[in-house]
Order: structure tokens, then sequence, then C-alpha cells
């Protein structure tokens, strides 16, 4: 072989070569031009059916992670290093992020299936035209119980947790808004309040709970309750409706003081690296019979009107789970507060925790 042939075949081979390494880093790390959607979400909030058959209709390869909190979430993005091209944050987490300018707009023209979404859910305060998010699910905050270990208590409103009956009895979900706001609305103040002196108030209110809390968890609540490891629990509507149906002697109720009312809405992040894929998936997600099937995985109330008519009658007749209009009306809202008031939320939830130990 002559020399100027061998020369060819290396290049060719090297070449070849670097075309191989190239392609497997953009599949291990999704980059930009790789046919793969990063998905960033609450834990237990989509049925993975659901995944598979996007990946299989569409050849995008979804890669999912999960999360817990709104500020968890937040952190991560901001941290930068990621790739998510989907978040799932709620509606005072939405307004903060667009106004870190963490949010790409989108293009409605990719996404017909919003027309399902009844229009009660279309064009909220935190983000007016939803120039950056579309409804997922939504719900309430309430309590959780177990109408056969409680006997004869009846529980109806936050302020009758302090039962000393309860001892040991109760399991708070972790999250900043939903215990702060257990403890201000307990004191009848607002869900969105920002004076210190009220908030301090709020926790020390919660400290005196605290013989009656039994855990502060995440989505194991689901479980714990279930399984009647404990007779009461401050959770989101959509893990009560999950836990009862697994166990008939559970009940849920939205305290008569009143309680927080949430959105949790699709947003595509700065970070995304594959755009249109994130508007197939958005898009995808809001097909009524997708979303009538994820609903009923999830358990969380869905904002998709054409999808009640595939849901189970039971399902969306249930008012403690699709409350009347005039019932959620007189629910706050969580506002974007601002970083400062954010911070002094988790400060004091972290204070309280912290009294716990
Ligand atoms: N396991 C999924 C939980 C999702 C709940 N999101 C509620 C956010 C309320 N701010």
């Amino acid at each position: 072989m002559n020399r100027l042939i061998r020369v060819f075949l290396a290049v060719v081979i090297a070449s070849a070569l670097l075309l191989f390494a190239i392609n497997r880093l953009n599949k291990a790390e999704g980059f930009a031009g790789d046919n793969t959607l990063t998905i960033y979400n609450w834990g237990d909030y989509i049925d993975d059916e659901l995944i598979d058959r996007f990946e299989e209709e569409t050849g995008i390869k979804i890669i999912y992670e999960t999360f817990d909190s709104n500020e968890a979430m937040l952190t991560k993005i901001q941290q930068g290093g990621t790739t998510y091209d989907i978040a799932v944050p709620s509606e005072y987490m939405i307004d903060k992020m667009r106004e870190e300018d963490l949010l790409i707009p989108l293009d409605h023209s990719k996404i017909p299936n919003l027309k399902n979404i009844d229009e009660r859910f279309m064009d909220l305060p935190f983000d007016p035209a939803n120039k950056y998010s579309v409804p997922y699910f939504w719900g309430t905050v309430g309590i959780v119980y177990n109408t056969k270990m409680l006997n004869d208590i009846e529980i109806t409103s936050w302020n009758d947790l302090w039962n000393p009956a309860l001892k040991n009895e109760i399991l708070l979900v972790d999250g900043a808004r939903e215990v702060m706001g257990m403890g201000l609305n307990s004191l009848n103040y607002s869900l969105n309040d920002t004076n210190e002196a009220h908030l301090k108030e709020a926790k020390e209110k919660l400290d005196s709970l605290t013989p009656n809390i039994k855990a502060i968890v995440g989505d194991e609540i689901k479980i714990l309750i279930a399984n009647e490891e404990a007779a009461v629990g401050v959770v989101w509507s959509g893990d009560a409706a999950d836990m009862m149906w697994e166990n008939e002697n559970l009940d849920y109720v939205v305290p008569s003081e009143g309680s927080n009312l949430w959105f949790d809405n699709m947003v595509i992040p700065k970070t995304a690296k594959n755009v249109d894929a994130a508007h197939q998936f958005i898009n995808f997600m809001l097909d009524p019979e997708v979303s009538a099937q994820n609903t009923e995985w999830v358990s969380y109330s869905t904002p998709n009107k054409a999808a009640l008519e595939f849901m189970p009658e039971e399902m969306v007749e249930d008012e403690r789970f699709y409350p009347s209009p005039e019932l959620t009306e007189k629910l706050e809202v969580y506002e974007n507060l601002g970083k400062k008031n954010l911070a002094m939320y988790n400060d004091f939830f972290l204070q309280f925790k912290m009294h716990r130990k």
C-alpha cells in the first residue's frame, strides 16, 4: 500500500471514531441537536406508560428527573449545568422564574391542544395570557384523616390539629409555604402575609404542635397514611385522593379557616436544548385521552376540560377534589413574595424543623 493510501485510510478511520465518540457524548449528555428531551417534574407526577408512548410515537428519548419542592427545583435551575427542557413549577415560582428571566416564551401555535384547558385555569395572574406556562394539575392543601383511628374526633379546621388526643399522630408535607401557611391560617392570617411578627407567631404556634407531629415527610406520606402508620396528614389534595383509593377509612377536608389553592404548570426553562420537542411533549400531555390517563394515575385534579369525559364519574364529581368555583374563590393562591420574604418563610420553616429535633 503506498503512503498516500495509508494516510487516507488513517484519516477515514479517525473521522469515523470521532463521529462515534461525539454521538455517544450527545446521547449521554443531551447536547443540542440530540433527539432527547429532559424533563424535571415532581415525584409521582406522571404515568410512566405515557413517557414510553411519547418515545414510541416521536422517536424522542426522554430523560426524567424529579424534585420534591419548588425551592429545590429553582436552586437546581439557577445553579446552571442542567439541560432541562421542561419543568413543572407552581404558580408563585413561575412568577419568580419569569422575573429572573429563567423561562422561554411558549409558541402557542405549536400547542393546539391548549384549547382543551378549562378557561378557568388560563390567563391567571401569575402568568398573563399563559405566555410561559401551561396548566398541568391543580389542587388544594388540606387534612387527610383516618375516621377509624380517630373514633369520634372530628376534624374540620386547622386548629383541630392541636387536640392533645392527636399526640404523635400527624404527618406534615415537607413544604415551607404549606407548613408556615397552616400556622398562619390557624391564626387567621393570610398565606401571603409578610409581617415578620406574624410569621414568628405562626412559627411559635407550630412549635406548640410538636407533641402531635410524628414526622415531616415527602412522597412517602402516601404509603404511611394509607398503611395507618399515622391517623392524620397535612397534604396536597391529590395525594389525599391517592391514599383514599388505597384505604377506605380515609377522608379529606379543606380546613374552615381557609387554605391554599395551587396550580402546577409546565414551562420551558432557558436551560432547554430541545425547544421543539418540549412543545411537542406539552401538546401530547394536553391530549384529552392522554390527560385522562395521566390524571387517573396521578390522582390530582386536571385542568383539562376535554379530559373529564374520559374519566370515571365518581372521580370528576368528587367535590373534595373538584371543588366548585364558589369554594375555590375563598381559597388563597400563593403569591411571589419576593426574595427577602420567601427567604423569611424558609428560615422560619427551618427553625421549626430544628425545634422538633
Ligand atoms: N407528588 C406530586 C406532588 C405535586 C404537588 N404539587 C403541589 C405544589 C403546591 N404548591
